[in-house]
């Protein structure tokens, strides 16, 4: 016997990307049901080879579902997602509400599984930032062998992180940059993304971070643990998919290179692609559509004592987002949840 579950944003990008995956997966589902706001009602989705026709989420009834995806914005997921979880449903929501709520588990199934544990507590659990999960996946592994002091990372994040309209914002100005006629004034990002690269994702805290670069501290610091010191500079890049991160890791022991590369190789959820040669490093554009967190560029920082670089990169729909979700759903099912 499956599970019945829901996807609520079942048309937006990490939306389908759930739909997509739990099919890839094969998900043990009995009932997939897709949920839209009024305005994509009745709109059709994929699943494996069925398709679903979009559901009311403002009249829906998760009573007797088990599992509920959600990928809206976090107004919808505040009015919405407590009304799931007390029909019985537990929440994955992909939205930041709930990420930092001491109650709800914020989990990375390579990073943190047993979190999943404590679900009941609100039947919540928070997926975290796509720029956060990928780095983590590729921390840990790391911090549990040397002991993770401070991480300086600079992203470089694609434009669909912030949904489809972005994605045809850098596709029209890329146009327009050959066909001047047709260009139009940014409307997504605040300036011209095409051939370009933007230093503010999310908006703009009193210390002068973003909360996109907030969110990578709090985030590391309740995945992996909160002695962990992070800096964080978020930057949009002219890419359709696939986030990338520059990193750099001050150990409390000194960890070779090759030893890293080795730890990594072993990692869960990391795929190490790192010669020193043309071409022997991952770029976003090879990691669409794939699970793994790629990492490359492994290599000492001898400006410290007990230092590392590293580059790492991951479709963020997939591991920053949907996959994420899917993989906490399984373990949720394996740890706590038996069916059948
Ligand atoms: C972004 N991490 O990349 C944010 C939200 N997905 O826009």
């Amino acid at each position: 016997m499956g599970y019945r579950i829901v996807i609520a944003g079942a048309t937006g990008n990490v939306g389908r990307e759930m739909l997509n995956i739990l099919a890839e997966r094969q998900f043990p589902a009995d009932e997939v049901v897709a949920l839209a706001s009024r305005r994509s009602l009745g709109t059709e989705v994929s699943f494996g080879d069925k398709t679903l026709k979009t559901q009311d989420l403002d009249t829906f009834d998760f009573t007797g579902y088990d599992i509920a995806f959600f990928a809206v914005g976090s107004d919808a997921t505040k009015k919405y997602a407590p009304i799931a979880a007390k029909q019985g449903c537990v929440v994955i929501d992909n939205s930041s509400l709930y990420r930092y709520d001491p109650d709800v588990p914020l989990v990375v199934p390579e990073v943190n599984p047993e979190a999943v544990d404590g679900y009941a507590k609100k039947n919540i659990i928070a997926n975290p930032n796509c720029s956060t999960a990928q780095m983590v996946v590729a921390l840990k592994p790391l911090h549990d062998r040397a002991k993770i002091k401070r991480v300086v990372v600079s992203t470089y994040q694609s434009v669909s992180g912030s949904g489809k309209d972005a994605i045809d914002e850098l596709w029209d100005q890329t146009k327009s940059i050959y066909n001047p006629t047709d260009s139009k004034p940014p409307k997504v990002f605040t300036k011209q993304i095409a051939f370009n690269v933007i230093p503010h994702i999310d908006v703009f805290m009193d210390s002068g971070d973003t909360k996109e670069e907030w969110k990578m501290v709090a985030e590391t610091k309740k995945i992996i643990d909160k002695s962990i010191k992070v800096t964080a500079t978020c930057v949009r890049v002219p890419v359709f998919v696939g986030h990338s991160e520059s990193i750099n890791i001050e150990f409390e022991d000194f960890l070779d290179e090759d030893e890293a590369r080795d730890i990594l190789r072993e990692a869960p959820g990391v795929m190490v692609i790192d010669k020193r040669e043309d071409g022997g490093y991952v770029t976003p554009v090879e990691c669409v559509g794939d699970f793994a967190t790629f990492v490359s560029r492994i290599r000492q920082d001898s400006t410290i004592d007990n230092g590392l670089n590293m580059w790492v990169v991951s479709d963020n729909l997939r591991k920053g987002a949907a996959l994420n979700a899917v993989q906490i759903a399984e373990t949720l099912g394996n740890r706590c949840l038996k069916k059948g």
